[in-house]
């Protein structure tokens, strides 16, 4: 059975600090509702990288109180500073976590010598198991096979978050590392990534999306393709609008449609307009309701 992981939201008050009440709402929904397999915390849907590290210790311990063991936890521990992402990834091991992950190291040009040593630092003296998040988009650092390989070697590597277009690329990894764990980041990308055999998927979308994307992870098993690509197509329309509408504060926007306070984005992301607002309505009703 693949695997659906919602990347968890956080709520924030119009300041910048962390709604505890909202981020609990938006767990439980996709849990109770969504019915999700796990949530990544931590991690570019969550607004991570603009949070400070007592904020992003606040939100691991909020998301694994919320969730408890009810579905599967990833922390995304990375971080521009390699000791807060060595304590991160120690501090959500002790809270219970029980897979960590860590985007590669990026704004700095780094050999991959210093990629291999940030990992295995990490790690270090943690008893977790990591998912290497791979974003060349966001972070200008693509991975090849060999790297991968290499960063394999490290037992306590156990796959990637692999949120990257190139499936020449993803094709090659899924057969080279047969046992490894592969989750696909892209949601507009999900059928293509199902059809080389991901073991699931990561997505922002799928706080809303979940239902519609469990069932054409489910038509993709039992074979109908049809039905998959006519799910994904009507998906890729809804991912289109909320990114034409900017996707971080739209997503929220339509969580709120939903009954769900998922609150603000951080500055600098935008606070939403009133354009914004009707545009979110429109996406919900159309999509979502
Ligand atoms: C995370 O780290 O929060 C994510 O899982 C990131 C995820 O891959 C998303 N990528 C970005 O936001 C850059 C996607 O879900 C993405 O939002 C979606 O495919 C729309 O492009």
């Amino acid at each position: 059975m693949k695997k659906l992981y919602s990347a968890l939201m956080t709520a924030f008050n119009e300041d910048g600090s962390i709604n505890e009440a909202g981020t609990r709402e938006m767990i439980r929904y996709n849990i109770d509702v969504n019915k999700v397999d796990g949530l990544y915390v931590g991690g570019s849907t969550g607004e991570n990288f603009l949070l400070s590290p007592e904020q992003k210790k606040q939100v691991f311990k909020i998301a694994i109180d919320e969730a408890k063991s009810d579905v599967d936890l990833i922390a995304q521990v990375g971080s521009l500073d390699l000791n807060e992402s060595k304590f991160l990834a120690k501090f959500v091991t002790d809270l219970g976590y029980p897979k960590i992950s860590a985007v590669t190291p990026f704004y700095y040009k780094y050999t991959f010598e210093e990629i291999k040593d940030y990992y295995n630092e990490i790690l270090k003296g943690v008893d977790n198991k990591l998912l290497i998040y791979s974003i060349p988009a966001l972070t200008g650092v693509g991975l090849s096979i060999e790297q991968f390989a290499e960063l394999f070697e490290n037992p306590k590597i156990i796959g990637i978050k692999y949120t990257n277009a190139d499936f020449y690329l993803l094709e090659r990894v899924r057969n080279k590392f047969p046992d490894k764990l592969i989750l696909s980041g892209f949601d507009e990308m999900l059928l293509p990534a199902l059809a080389l055999n991901v073991d699931g998927c990561i997505g922002s979308t799928y706080n809303l999306n979940a239902p519609r994307v469990r069932a054409e992870m489910d038509a993709f098993d039992a074979g109908d393709i049809d039905k998959a690509r006519e799910l994904q197509k009507v998906s890729n329309d809804a991912i289109t609008a909320l990114i034409q509408n900017d996707i971080y504060p739209s997503l929220k926007l339509v969580f709120e449609e939903m009954g769900v306070h998922a609150g603000f984005t951080k500055a600098p992301m935008a606070k939403p307009t009133d354009e914004m607002r009707a545009d979110a309505k429109k996406i919900y009703q159309d999509y979502f309701k």
